[in-house]
């Protein structure tokens, strides 16, 4: 029986669980290769965390690797019930709360490596955790689709960590009655990019979509989103890198300015703070969010369980 360790937590409603123990060794490099030899020689172990029985779609894993930088306090790759992300950022509100509540770091402010850069991460006193993400960017503007069923839709290509498209046409309200309505118009849109061959840089695959709209009555933010995820669960939390890729985006259009304070949304309400400094080639967002632990214990792996390494829902 391998046993797995594991602390659970929520950003904004968003899960994250926090592989502290009980993998096999990915050995030594950056975190990009051994992000690729977890991909190449132990995805299964991937699918018995994230996906059900123990896991869901909604389930992001963070695995806690020694960091190749001796002055990052950890090295993290983050996971799915489909795959790997480059950053997450409420996955990784959730692992410097899990750092904190392990008692592994302090208040004040940490260098955190990921597959897709280092970044800086602040834990302030009142419990929330300031994100100085990776450098975001509008790689495409005015993009229009034909998506079945629902007509043209027009939105932006960005980079906050992950890939984009992010738009302001919506079916319907950001309510979480809605759901079901949006995340169906969302993979349809996300089946039209692949159709239409819109990629994001090299030909990067744009896994997530982001609804965008005004915030409602009684949401203490600038606006509200939607974001439908790479496994096809809806985010929970208003998306630190989808957050990033739209201050990215109204940067480049001019409508926010760096420094200025911009509240976001997510389809619960729950909300993210952004700001941005300029960048080389667009911004670097700060987003601010608080994060709970849920959970904490072992995982248990027995071969004889023919589910053991994850259902296969695809
Ligand atoms: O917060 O960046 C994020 C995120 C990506 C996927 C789910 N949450």
């Amino acid at each position: 029986m391998h046993k797995i360790d594991f602390i659970d937590s929520h950003t904004g409603g968003e899960p994250t669980r926090v592989i502290t123990g009980g993998f096999p060794d990915l050995g030594t490099g950056t975190l990009a290769e051994r992000r690729a030899r977890f991909r190449d020689e132990y995805d299964h172990w991937r699918r018995a965390v994230a996906r059900e029985p123990r896991g869901s779609d909604t389930m992001v894993g963070a695995l806690l690797l020694p960091p190749e930088n001796r002055q990052a306090c950890t090295g993290v790759i983050y996971f799915n019930n489909v795959g790997y992300l480059g950053m997450c950022g409420h996955g990784t509100i959730g692992v410097v709360r899990t750092l904190q509540q392990l008692g592994r770091i302090q208040l004040g402010r940490h260098l955190l490596e990921t597959p897709v850069g280092e970044l800086y991460v602040e834990v302030h006193s009142d419990g929330r955790v300031a994100i100085e993400n990776v450098e975001s960017y509008r790689y495409a503007t005015g993009v229009v689709l034909d998506v079945p069923g629902h007509g043209q839709v027009c939105g932006d290509v960005a980079w906050g960590g992950n890939w984009f498209f992010i738009s302001h046409d919506r079916p319907c309200e950001l309510t979480l009655t809605h759901q079901r309505e949006l995340t169906a118009y969302t993979e349809a849109i996300r089946a039209a990019l692949v159709e239409a061959q819109v990629t994001g840089a090299d030909g990067a695959e744009i896994d997530h979509i982001e609804i965008t709209g005004p915030a409602l009555p009684g949401d203490d933010a600038d606006a509200r989103n939607f974001v439908l995820c790479p496994g096809m669960a809806y985010d929970r939390s208003p998306c630190g890198t989808g957050t990033s890729a739209k201050m990215a985006c109204m940067a480049a259009a001019g409508s926010l300015a760096p420094g200025q304070v911009w509240r976001q949304a997510g389809i619960l309400g729950s909300v993210f703070e952004g700001q941005y400094r300029r960048g080389v080639r667009g911004v670097l967002p700060r987003i601010t969010g608080t994060a709970f632990v849920t959970a904490q214990g072992q995982l248990l792996i027995d071969e004889n369980d023919p589910l053991t390494w994850g259902i296969d829902a695809t």
